[in-house]
């Protein structure tokens, strides 16, 4: 098939997992043509089959704001029909669903059908979507989608709740390549616990500074927190004030995740919100026992007491007492790194999600699925 797909390029989950399943389906045989306004982070332009075409916004002094959805939709409709592509598949729905029903619609009048999915991420429907300015038009791009995907069936769930919509979505889970995350034989001396995200508010990442210095007044333990955003610096500030900051690292954002996670004897995810936790799965794929927090879609992901253990939102003390827990408990955590890796190949191998997104591009090219 020939397969556009649009993401946010930046670092973030979304554009993570569209850029693997771009490359999965290329690797697989497809065409994938990124339509994107700047080469996502993990994406080998190099790849046989794997195209970029970048979304150029102009500006005009008369633009306050550049009309960026605008200018997507033109270029995908462009390449659509440049490419004769078979199908449009956005992720994350704000704004890329709308810029996907107005190229549907330019080609339409040129003569030329073809089907749009959108993959619903998670903050597209429990943040962003539930804000007044983008709620409306978000339920409506959502309902103009010839197919919804979801990453989670708790996401589907919220979605439904948020906007009243009774379309059906499919639950599609993300995925991990399994040779790129290995389990490293070698635990640190004094353990290192880590965290990856984009620092924003629903991450919650200054529990993590609070989780260490509870951990530490039982154990030696180093914080090694990977990535960047608004949260950075109050939460190095907070590390001072709790007399931790000199065993609490911010390295910034990191371009090898996989041997970043690697390094760790323990990942924390305390977020107030997640519809799936990409990063945890990444963790359980390299033997990485995950502390996490029990909410949206993470219970789908991680099996408390069996691949991790999950903690009420802001419960620092019980994470750092799990924390502990499998620091110091040999067996449990062996346990943990073996069940981890064990649900990370089982449910979560790219050889089991891509068939699935494959499988729901074949009902939307032949005009099943929702449409
Ligand atoms: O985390 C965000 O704010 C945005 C979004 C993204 O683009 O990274 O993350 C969401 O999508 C990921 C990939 O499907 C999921 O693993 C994350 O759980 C989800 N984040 C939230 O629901 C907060």
């Amino acid at each position: 098939m020939r397969i556009g797909i649009t993401c946010y390029p930046t670092y973030g989950g979304s554009g993570i997992v569209a850029t693997e399943l771009g490359l999965e389906l290329a690797r697989r045989g497809h065409d994938v043509h990124f339509i994107t306004y700047a080469n996502p982070i993990r994406l080998d332009t190099s790849v046989d089959r794997i195209h970029y075409h970048e979304v150029e916004v102009a500006t005009y002094p008369l633009f306050q704001y550049p009309p960026y959805t605008l200018a997507l939709a033109s270029r995908m409709a462009e390449v659509a029909e440049r490419y004769a592509l078979d199908i449009l598949h956005v992720h994350y729905a704000i704004p890329h669903s709308i810029s996907a029903y107005l190229a549907r619609a330019v080609l339409a009048s040129r003569g030329i059908a073809i089907p749009i999915a959108t993959t619903l991420h998670g903050t597209d429907i429990t943040l962003v979507g539930t804000d007044r300015s983008y709620h409306l038009i978000t339920k409506f791009a959502i309902e103009q989608s010839d197919g919804i995907t979801a990453v989670s069936r708790n996401l589907s769930d919220r979605m439904k709740e948020v906007f009243g919509i009774e379309k059906p979505v499919r639950v599609i889970y993300n995925s991990v390549n399994l040779e790129q995350y290995t389990i490293r034989p070698h635990r640190n001396p004094e353990p290192l616990l880590v965290h990856v995200s984009n620092f924003r508010p629903v991450k919650r990442i200054h529990d993590c500074v609070r989780v260490l210095a509870a951990l530490r007044k039982h154990m030696p333990a180093r914080l090694k927190m990977v990535g960047d955003g608004p949260d950075r610096g109050s939460a190095e500030r907070l590390a001072q004030e709790l007399g931790v900051a000199k065993y609490v690292e911010f390295p910034g954002k990191c371009s090898s995740i996989a041997r970043t996670i690697a390094e760790a004897d323990l990942l924390l995810l305390p977020s107030e919100l997640e519809s799936f936790g990409l990063v945890a799965l990444e963790a359980m794929a390299s033997g990485v026992p995950v502390v996490a927090t029990n909410v949206g879609g993470i219970p789908e992901v991680i099996t408390h007491g069996e691949d991790g253990f999950l903690c009420e939102v802001g419960d620092v003390e019980a994470m750092a007492e799990r924390a502990r827990e499998i620091l110091t408990d040999a067996p449990l955590r062996e346990r943990f790194v073996r069940s981890g890796r064990h649900t990370a190949e089982t449910r979560f191998s790219t050889q089991t999600i891509i068939p699935q997104y494959e499988a729901f591009y074949e009902e939307l090219v032949r005009g099943g699925a929702h449409r």
